[in-house]
């Protein structure tokens, strides 16, 4: 007798099939493939393992390698190689194996700054519509932790969430979602538990319409099991948090999971450290309140550091603005600062030349270099 497929591989003769459309598919996404004349049919990366993806076609779920054009492409950029939630073209061989022939153009895309220090950056996630940073309501949440998060997801050009989880722990959620809410101005924030159910149907509406749902954020803080809540079943492996508060880095990889009623979430494993890109539009959407009180500042090129008339410093001691709030701004302003120089040699160059001009200056007023 014949049982259920087993194993990893997910036979496409075995498989139920798959609506495109309840994944994201739609009209703009089936002209942009179109221009791609008999590149293959559409389907959307749910995984990524070592050079092999899982692709969600309308058949249902496949593995497939990269076919020849895309190898070479991503040998050249890591950032060409299919990641979890780009959409691409797949073709099937008369004997059998399926390739990734060619990755649409990515709607958002989720970039972090490489470890090796390359210019490029590192795409986590690809046409996300909503990238919501997870954070357990207990232990309390580092604040400053989520501003570095949601000013990713602000570049990301995803829209971006705060869902604090694990609600059914603390006895003063509001409290804390009143201070997330402060640092992420803007931006949603949901109160969740998978203990109560609590925020389960607004996390649920992020993904109506068909839209995508990232999660990201650091091990333990419940991303998976969110999403099994979401889903009604265990499909994602969940481990208890270690008893210094930290978690176990249950999740290895990056995975979409179509969601029952249409739409996608897609869970990642826990970030460790996350060094922005070149969030300079990232950064000032997550911090709209120093950029406006920058703008009242005396000088234009204020720096907010020891300048007479300085609107930003005088809000921090008016209590308007918290000294910790503005601190993790200059901290994420220097990090984007230091990325953006790196990978742009120009910007470099730009800043000698200032620096150049400045050190002359000087010597014409004091006579002498300080
Ligand atoms: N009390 C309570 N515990 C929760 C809740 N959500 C998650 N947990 C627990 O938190 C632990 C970690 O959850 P995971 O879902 O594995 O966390 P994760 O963010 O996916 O972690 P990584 O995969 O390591 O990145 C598990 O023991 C969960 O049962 C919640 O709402 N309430
Ligand atoms: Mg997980
Ligand atoms: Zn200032």
């Amino acid at each position: 007798m014949r049982g259920p497929p087993r194993g990893p591989s997910l036979r496409r003769v075995t498989a139920p099939l798959i609506d495109l459309t309840g994944l994201g598919w739609d009209d703009d996404w089936r002209e942009l493939a179109s221009s791609y004349l008999g590149a293959g049919v559409p389907a959307r990366v749910a995984r990524v393992d070592k050079g092999l993806c899982t692709v969600m076609t309308k058949r249902g779920p496949v593995r497939a390698t990269y076919g020849a054009a895309l190898l070479d492409a991503a040998g050249g950029d890591s950032r060409a190689a299919p990641c979890a939630g780009d959409w691409c073209l797949v073709r099937t061989w008369s004997d059998g194996p399926v390739t990734v022939e060619t990755l649409l153009p990515r709607r958002t895309s989720v970039v972090r700054a490489e470890a090796s220090g390359t210019s490029h950056g590192q795409v986590l996630l690809a046409n996300i519509d909503v990238l919501a940073v997870v954070v357990a309501l207990h232990p309390a949440p580092n604040v400053s932790r989520v501003e570095r998060l949601v000013a990713l997801a602000w570049e990301s050009g995803a829209r971006p969430a705060v869902v604090l989880t694990k609600a059914d722990l603390v006895g003063d959620a509001s409290m804390v979602a009143d201070d997330v809410a402060k640092a992420a101005p803007g931006v949603d924030v949901v109160i969740c538990s998978t203990v109560t159910g609590q925020g389960l149907d607004r996390l649920r509406a992020m993904a109506g319409c068909n839209a995508t749902l990232g999660l990201i954020g650091a091990s333990g803080h419940g991303k998976s099991t969110l999403i099994n809540a979401l889903v009604g079943a265990y499909l994602l492996t969940t481990k208890d948090i270690r008893d210094d508060g930290k978690g176990r880095h249950t999740s290895v990889r990056r995975e979409l999971v179509p969601l029952p009623g249409g739409g996608a979430v897609i869970d990642t494993p826990g970030l460790r450290g996350v060094g922005l890109h070149h969030t300079a539009e990232g950064l000032a959407a997550t911090f709209p309140d120093v950029v406006a009180l920058g703008t009242r500042c005396r000088f234009s090129d204020c720096v907010h550091s020891v300048e007479p008339g300085c609107a930003v410093r005088q809000a921090v001691e008016e209590g308007a603005l918290s000294e910790r709030r503005l601190e993790s701004w200059f901290k994420l302003r220097r990090e984007t600062t230091w990325m953006a120089e790196r990978s742009d040699a120009r910007l470099r160059a730009e800043r000698v030349k200032k620096w150049k001009k400045l050190t002359q200056q000087r010597r014409t007023h004091n006579g002498s270099v300080p």
